[in-house]
């Protein structure tokens, strides 16, 4: 396929951007070829600097749950605009924000605004470890909770899709201060409790994970947790980036009837602009500087841009009225037509979807862990991914992601992507 424009950009950006992007699965390192460089976006459909048009199953990697340009969220963002960009003081917005979250999240009773998902569960490790004075912290292989050093261990996301699940640059006392258990395997986690009497702080987690390609909790897991962390004197954070306020209104902590002691939050919380947020019982949040002596801070924190673009999104959900409803309805039509186009073209395939997130396998065993995501064929997926692209579907660059469905993917657009996998699966086959 032809794409001169975004050919000579990504030539350009290589001069003066490490591998020519600002986040490394955008590269299409693990796929092969040039990746697009977007102009436009509206609703669930996005345009390259070529002129091409795809139907997005990206989402900006999950903000955008309303889709591309909501005309809420443009207005909201257009209200605040002129009052000017950044104070580094308190404003109206946040508190609006923070009392939107803690309305559809009541198990959380305190929250604060920071800049990235990365800053939320970096923030919200450090609160766990002054709350409880202990060092280690437990991750699950294959989650991803951002880049801050101690959860580059066994990561997942563009850690995995690069073959770096373990960072280079990260001290070996900090990796060394990370234990890894196996998700959805609570004896792994029993056994570290075992094995580190009263010294683990915390244990992280994603509620479904999402950056090995989706991976739903067994039955039991995330309760196994919970009554694990309990016994133990542990905090149990639910890193929410990816599922809050997609899964459900109260995001996963609703979906499964969690009783976390702390949540971290993105992508959905912004709306679109650079947002995280972490929150949770009073007493653990007391301890934050200015009230405690855990330190955390930042200049944007707060931001007025930022705040409206989120608070505009979580209102227009609540406007909308029917949108985990709508969104469970073309999660379950998209997985079963792309499940039927994979038949059909005789290519062994694995769906794992829960709500909003879905993640294709090229495997023909269940995927419930680490092991099996690592296990699928990755040049099944390289193949089928440029099926896709070709065919004007922008698809995640990479096995180890999710795709997502927003509200603006109408019937049209689904079946538009069910016919381009279909073909995308047929390219596939005939590749043997
Ligand atoms: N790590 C993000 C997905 N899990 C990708 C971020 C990006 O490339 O924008």
């Amino acid at each position: 396929m032809d794409t001169p424009r975004s050919d000579e950009l990504f030539a350009r950006a290589r001069r003066v951007i490490p591998g020519g992007v600002n986040s490394p699965v955008r590269a299409f390192g693990s796929v092969g070829g040039t990746p697009r460089f977007l102009r436009a976006g509206e609703g669930c459909y996005v345009t390259d600097v070529d002129g091409r048009r795809y139907v997005d199953l990206v989402g900006s990697w999950g903000p955008l749950l309303l889709g591309h340009a909501h005309p809420r969220v443009l207005a909201a963002i257009a209200r605040a605009l002129p009052d000017g960009t950044s104070f580094g003081a308190p404003v109206e917005a946040e508190v609006d924000l923070a009392e939107a979250v803690l309305d559809r999240v009541p198990a959380t009773e305190l929250v604060r605004f920071v800049n990235s998902g990365t800053e939320a569960t970096m923030s919200a490790i450090r609160l766990a470890r002054g709350a409880t004075g202990r060092d280690l912290l437990v991750k699950f292989e294959g989650n991803y909770h951002g880049h801050a050093d101690s959860l580059l261990v066994a990561a997942g996301s563009g850690a995995l899709t690069t073959g770096v699940p373990s960072s280079a640059g990260v001290p070996a006392g900090t990796a060394a201060d990370t234990l890894v258990a196996r998700y959805n395997d609570p004896a792994s986690l029993e056994a570290l409790f075992d094995a580190h009497p009263d010294a683990i702080a915390a244990v992280i987690l994603e509620p479904v994970a999402g950056n090995m390609g989706v991976v739903p909790p067994a039955a039991g897991f995330l309760e196994a947790v919970r009554a694990l962390t309990r016994r133990h004197g542990a905090v149990m954070i639910v890193d929410e980036v990816m599922t809050g306020f997609r899964l459900a209104r109260g995001g996963a902590v609703e979906r499964f009837g969690l009783d976390p002691d702390l949540v971290t939050w993105g992508k959905v919380v912004g709306g679109g602009l650079p947002v995280g947020a972490y929150g949770g019982r009073r007493d653990l949040m007391e301890r934050i500087s200015p009230l405690g002596p855990v330190y955390q801070a930042g200049t944007l924190s707060g931001n007025p841009l930022a705040m409206a673009a989120g608070l505009a999104t979580l209102r227009a959900i609540d406007a909308a009225g029917d949108v985990y409803e709508v969104l469970e309805a073309r999660g379950r039509a998209l997985e079963s037509g792309l499940a039927e186009a994979a038949a059909g073209a005789g290519v062994d395939v694995h769906i794992n979807r829960v709500g909003s997130m879905l993640t294709v396998f090229f495997t023909d065993r269940p995927v419930a862990g680490y092991a099996d995501a690592t296990a699928a064929d990755g040049a099944r997926f390289a193949r089928w991914f440029h099926g896709l692209l070709e065919r004007g579907v922008y698809w995640p660059a990479s096995p180890f992601e999710a795709a997502f469905l927003g509200y603006a993917h109408g019937p049209d657009a689904l079946d538009a992507v069910v016919e381009a996998a279909a073909g995308a699966f047929a390219d596939v086959a005939e590749a043997g």
